[in-house]
Formats: structure tokens, C-alpha cells, sequence
């Protein structure tokens, strides 16, 4: 099995109803490792380029209203890279499958997930399914200096008119 690298996100509806703890002790039943996380707002920016491969569904611009906190007054997601063999699929497993009303009810989109009104499902967390995926998606929500391990081919240059908050 060969190690493989995978994002993990913790919705705002998970976060909303404090499963952060639940869905990590889940996720350490896989003995694989978190090499980066951060705890974040999705701005739309992001949000647009993460669903990007969904625009054309009718339910896009929920999805991207329901990631970015707006649907739970909560604009904070858990954003985490798990790490090792077989990575994405021990973490979809735990994940459950896409509708959390078909999903296992022991998975954690099965559990904690529900179908809203308008049809979007709220499905608690997302996860990376294939390694292509993982890949454009870790670049998209991690610099290479937040991640704990050498991933993927990085380059180093010196940006002189960065601008960059640091603490008074
Ligand atoms: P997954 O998150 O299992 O990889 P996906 O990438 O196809 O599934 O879709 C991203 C999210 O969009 C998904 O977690 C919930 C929402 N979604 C997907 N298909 C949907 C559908 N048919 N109806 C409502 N929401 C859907
Ligand atoms: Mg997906």
C-alpha cells in the first residue's frame, strides 16, 4: 500500500455541533497521521475553487453558501492533511458515502449528517477521493510551510512587496 496524503475538512455544521473531537477520535481509528491543520473562514475565493468540478449542479450555490458558515451563523472550518498507506480510502470509509441518508450509520456522515429542505446535503466533513484530488486540494488550502512533511515539489522565492500581517 503506498502512502498517500488526504484533506480532511470539518464543515461548519461540524463545527457548530461540536463533533471536532468525535470526528478525530473516528479518524485515528486509521493509525494514519496528520501532518498540518488549521482551523480557518472559507471566503468564496476558495470556496468557488474547491467545488469548482460542481458548478453546473443546481445545488452549487448552496454548497458554497454551506461551506463558507453561511447556512450556521459559524464561518470557521477544521481544515486537516492525513497522511499514509491507503490514506483516502480509510478516511472516505470513515467519512461514510456522499448522502448521508445512504451513508453507513455508524460513519460519521451517517451519524451526524442530514438532507436539508432544499435538498444540499449537510454532510458534516469532507474528504479527498483520489490522489489527484488530494493533490489539487491540499495545494489549494495549505502553503507547503504548514505542512510537516515534504509532500509534493516546492520551489523557495523572495516576494519583495509581500504584504503580510505580523503581531504589534
Ligand atoms: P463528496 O463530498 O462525497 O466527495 P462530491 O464531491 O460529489 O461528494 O460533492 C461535494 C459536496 O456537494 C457533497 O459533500 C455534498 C454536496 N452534494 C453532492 N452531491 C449532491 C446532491 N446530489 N444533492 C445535494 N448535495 C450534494
Ligand atoms: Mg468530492
Amino acid at each position: 500500500m503506498a502512502n498517500e496524503a488526504t484533506l480532511v475538512i470539518i464543515k461548519p455544521d461540524g463545527l457548530k455541533k461540536s463533533l471536532t473531537g468525535n470526528i478525530l477520535s473516528r479518524l485515528a481509528e486509521t493509525r494514519l497521521k496528520i501532518i498540518a491543520s488549521r482551523v480557518l473562514q472559507v471566503d468564496e475565493k476558495l470556496a468557488v475553487r474547491h467545488y469548482e468540478h460542481l458548478k453546473n449542479e443546481p445545488f452549487f450555490p448552496d454548497l458554497i453558501k454551506y461551506i463558507m458558515g453561511d447556512m450556521h451563523g459559524e464561518n470557521r472550518v477544521m481544515a486537516l492533511i492525513y497522511f499514509g498507506p491507503d490514506a483516502i480510502s480509510k478516511v472516505r470509509q470513515i467519512a461514510g458515502v456522499t448522502n448521508p441518508e445512504k451513508a453507513d450509520p455508524v460513519s460519521v456522515r451517517g451519524a451526524y449528517g442530514r438532507i436539508l429542505t432544499t435538498g444540499l446535503f449537510e454532510n458534516v466533513m469532507h474528504a479527498s477521493s483520489s490522489p489527484d484530488e488530494a493533490e489539487r486540494e491540499i495545494k489549494l488550502w495549505f502553503e507547503p510551510e504548514e505542512i510537516a512533511y515534504e509532500l509534493y515539489p516546492y520551489q523557495e522565492t523572495i516576494l519583495n512587496a509581500y504584504k503580510k500581517k505580523v503581531w504589534k
